[in-house]
């Protein structure tokens, strides 16, 4: 049920599609009609949980948590914030990038079925994962709404599966979606603030759409359309690093930009 979940955002509730999960029509339906599916407790925690884990000491290597934490707590050891086009370019991200499990759960048996019954055949996942970490308080980093289509390109038919990589409420800031945006086509992305540089205008009928999002749990699946208008919360936590990974996939037989098939790491992004 969607009903009134933040007051403070004004944000609504994701609808729950795992009731769903036996009931391809219905699940393709949804998807079509809202742009997203959204699926609450989807994956066993324990391999997410030994991502995050991968994630976390791969972030202590690079001095970035605090000293004396719990490392699975998650809490940034303070100083300067990288703007996000720095931190895509730092060691700290590579390193990221290169963990074994998080690449390895780009195929994901649930997901290969999931992609592969609403798509109706077989499917390809991309190589540009990313493993991102958000950084408390540093809201001009803060993704802006956009389309993945602008920065995916390729086949509009590319869905992105977002994943918590542990427990996100909405203080974390978490993802969220404007339903049934994908209808809107793909609109202009202009320069912006926050990751990737460039966003769409908050028009009115845009702002007063219905945006949706929850207080994510690790296993949670949020997946979507390439043109569907989404954006990131921001992460007001006093300390807190949000954790989170995205995988994408689209029809095998559907074009695909090469920038797909590379790491997202690059070393030469500018600051
Ligand atoms: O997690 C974020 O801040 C951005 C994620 C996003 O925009 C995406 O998965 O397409």
């Amino acid at each position: 049920m969607t009903n009134a979940w933040n007051e403070t955002t004004g944000l609504k509730e994701l609808e729950d599609s795992a009731p769903l999960l036996g009931d391809l029509p219905g699940l393709r339906l949804r998807l079509q009609e809202s742009g997203y599916l959204f699926f609450r407790g989807l994956f066993e925690p324990e391999a997410l949980l030994r991502i995050r884990e991968d994630m976390l000491r791969t972030a202590n290597k690079h001095g970035i948590l605090k000293e004396g934490k719990e490392l699975m707590d998650a809490i940034y050891a303070g100083g300067e914030i990288p703007t996000s086009y720095k931190f895509e370019a730092s060691l700290l991200y590579r390193d990221m990038l290169e963990q074994e499990r998080f690449n390895a759960f780009g195929s994901h048996p649930l997901l290969a079925l999931l992609l592969g019954g609403l798509l109706n055949g077989p499917i390809r996942e991309h190589r540009r994962r990313i493993a991102r970490i958000t950084f408390p308080g540093s809201f001009g980093n803060t993704t802006p709404i956009h389309q993945d289509h602008y920065y995916i390109r390729g086949a509009m038919d590319t869905y992105t599966c977002w994943i918590p990589c542990g427990d996100c409420p909405a203080e974390l800031g978490g993802l969220a979606v404007l339903e049934g945006s994908h209808k809107l086509g793909f609109l202009p992305h202009v320069p912006m603030s926050g990751t990737g540089g460039r966003g769409i205008e908050e028009t009115e009928a845009i702002r007063d759409g219905k945006w949706l999002s929850t207080d994510y749990r690790l296993g949670d699946l949020l997946l979507f359309h390439g043109l569907t208008l989404h954006k990131a919360l921001h992460n007001i936590t006093p300390d807190k690093l949000r954790l989170s990974l995205e995988y994408r996939l689209q029809r095998s037989g559907d074009p695909i930009d090469d920038a797909s098939l590379r790491s997202h790491y690059t070393a030469d992004s500018i600051g």
